[in-house]
Parts: C-alpha cells; structure tokens; sequence
C-alpha cells in the first residue's frame, strides 16, 4: 500500500499550483487569447514537478546536475513559464512580456529563448526521443540525473513517441520518466474522436514501461506517484551510476481549464479566445476555488 503523503507537503504544492494559475491567467490576459486551458490543466503536475520533485539550481538553470525536464508540447509553454516563475528561474515581472517581439518567452516553447527550457518542442512527437537519447548520454556519462519528458496525449498519435518508447525500454534507462498530460483533447476536438489511443495503459506497459495512472488534478496522488517513480529512479543505480531499469510512466488525466469554471465549461478548449471582461471572472472563480478547496479540506462547511 501507497504511503500517505503528508499535507503540509501536499499544500505547498496546492498552493504552488495556484499561483502558477494565477501567473497562467495573467500571461494569458497579456495576449487575450492562448493556450491558458493547457496551462490550467497542467498546473497541478508542474507545481508537483517544480515545487516537489526536480533537482535545479534557479540561479544557474545550467547546472550540469539538474533533473533534465523536456516539454515536447511547445504550445503548452505558457504553463512551463509560470512554473519557471514560480521556481525563481525567470522574474514573475517578466511573465507580461509573454508571446511580445524581443520576449524570451515565446509562445511556442524555445530552447534558445528561454532559461530553463531544455528543448525547442513546437513539432509533436519529438520530446520522447530526445529524452531518450539524452538519459543514454548522461547515463554515458555518469552522472545520475534524471531525465521527464512531460507530453500530451495528442503526442501519442506519433510512431515516433512509440519508437522512442520502445528504444528506452531496450536501453533500461532506469531514470527516464515520461509524464502525459492526458487532457482528452486535441486541436481537431476530443482524442477519443481523433485517433483512439487508448487503453493507454497497457500499451506503454507491452513496450516495457513501470506505469502509474492518476488523477492529475489530484496533488496528494500525484505525489504519492512521482514518490514511487523516484524511488524506482533512485533503485535503479543512480547511486553508482549505472542506471539500468525499466523506464516510468506517469499518465495524469486532467481537465482542460481546471480551476477556473467559465473556462472548464468551454466547448473550443485547445486555442481559448477570452473576452476582455471575462478576465476578471476567470481571476475571481479561480481564487474562490481555491479557498474552497483549502477550507473543504480544512474540515470547515463551505456554503454553496
Ligand atoms: C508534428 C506536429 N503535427 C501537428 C501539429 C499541430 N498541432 C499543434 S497542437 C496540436 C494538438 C495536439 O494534441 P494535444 O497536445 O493533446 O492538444 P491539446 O490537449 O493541447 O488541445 C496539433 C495537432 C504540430 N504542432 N506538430
Ligand atoms: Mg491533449
């Protein structure tokens, strides 16, 4: 049986993910439009990932030590920055420039533009195999950092992301983690309509894969999950730098837009157009959320 994580623990990262909300909602209002759903919906993964799980240095994002986290899915940049907001490896100041001529925040995802993005991910499909090749050469190396690819389910449309699956699981690359985000949407409208991947499960488990599947949405299984794929990591030789073992994966399934209600509700979920007097809602449903979610768990009656 899975150990319970400890709620301090699990509130700071709530509350990690709340702000990378808030810092979503005002890049998004920069702009008027964007990919905010994703971002949203994400959230509570990458404040799990940033707040609780990765290996970095803020102040040098170079550092040759770090946990390598490799966003394969470009537009879902806007979320990564809030979180890099949130980390102290760009100034929360500089989030208004998102998507502006000269920004080093761009809206697709750029290695170059960036601190801290490790891949340029705008063209789907290539996290995987990137990450592969990248844990074969820092475990070539020696050094035992890890390695996450954080992907969307669209991405599992691509053979490329089943060959890279297939590649790390023939390498035992013991420190890789792959991470999806499975949102049940695509650009073209919802997954299961698009290309029907599932069961998800059981075919990265007959490539070789460790799987967990949780509520991605949910902080307290999302950690107890990262916790067992960390000690599978940690299992795997990271201490003598041999690295040999099965691959993870952690599927998360989410809900566009999650936190702010108007934006849960929307039909066209992938490219959001939000209407000038919208922001304001969007702001206030998501911090009346959140006092409800922390007073609910406080034990308190919320009045409906
Ligand atoms: C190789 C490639 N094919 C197509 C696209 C166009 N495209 C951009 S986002 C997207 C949807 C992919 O699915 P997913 O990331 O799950 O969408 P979301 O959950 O963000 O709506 C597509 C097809 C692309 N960027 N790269
Ligand atoms: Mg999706």
């Amino acid at each position: 049986m899975r150990a319970e994580v400890a709620a301090g623990r699990r509130e700071a990262v709530e509350a990690a993910a709340y702000r990378i909300r808030q810092h979503a909602l005002a890049m998004g209002e920069v702009q008027g439009q964007g990919y905010v759903g994703q971002a949203l919906g994400a959230a509570d993964i990458l404040a799990a990932v940033y707040a609780d799980q990765l290996t970095y240095r803020a102040e040098d994002p170079a550092w040759d030590g770090r946990d390598r986290f490799l966003l394969s899915t470009g537009h879902y940049a806007i979320g990564l920055y809030a979180a890099f907001a949130e980390a102290g490896i760009v100034p929360v100041d500089e989030l208004e420039t998102y998507g502006s001529d000269g920004s080093r925040l761009p809206m697709s995802g750029m290695s170059t533009y960036t601190p801290g993005m490790e891949i340029s991910g705008g063209s789907l499909g290539h996290g995987l195999a990137i990450a592969v090749g990248l844990a074969l050469g820092l475990r070539a190396r020696g050094n035992a950092a890890r390695v996450l690819n954080f992907l969307s389910d669209g991405e599992l449309d691509e053979g490329s992301t089943w060959e890279a699956a297939m590649g790390a699981a023939h390498h035992g690359l013991g420190r890789l983690t792959a991470v999806v985000d499975i949102n049940a949407l695509q650009a073209d409208g919802p997954t299961a309509g698009v290309l029907r991947t599932e069961p998800v499960a059981e075919k990265w488990a007959a490539c070789g894969w460790h799987v967990e599947r949780v509520d991605g949405n949910d902080v307290g299984a999302l950690l107890a999950a990262f916790d067992a794929i960390a000690a599978r990591a940690e299992g795997h030789g990271a201490a003598d730098g041999d690295g040999h073992g099965a691959p993870s994966v952690i599927l998360c399934d989410t809900r566009v837009g999650r936190g702010v209600q108007l934006l849960e509700e929307r039909e066209k979920a992938h490219f959001m157009r939000i209407e000038e007097h919208e922001w304001a809602v969007c702001r206030e449903q998501l911090a009346v959320g959140y006092a409800g979610a922390a007073a609910e768990q406080a034990g308190e009656k919320v009045s409906p």
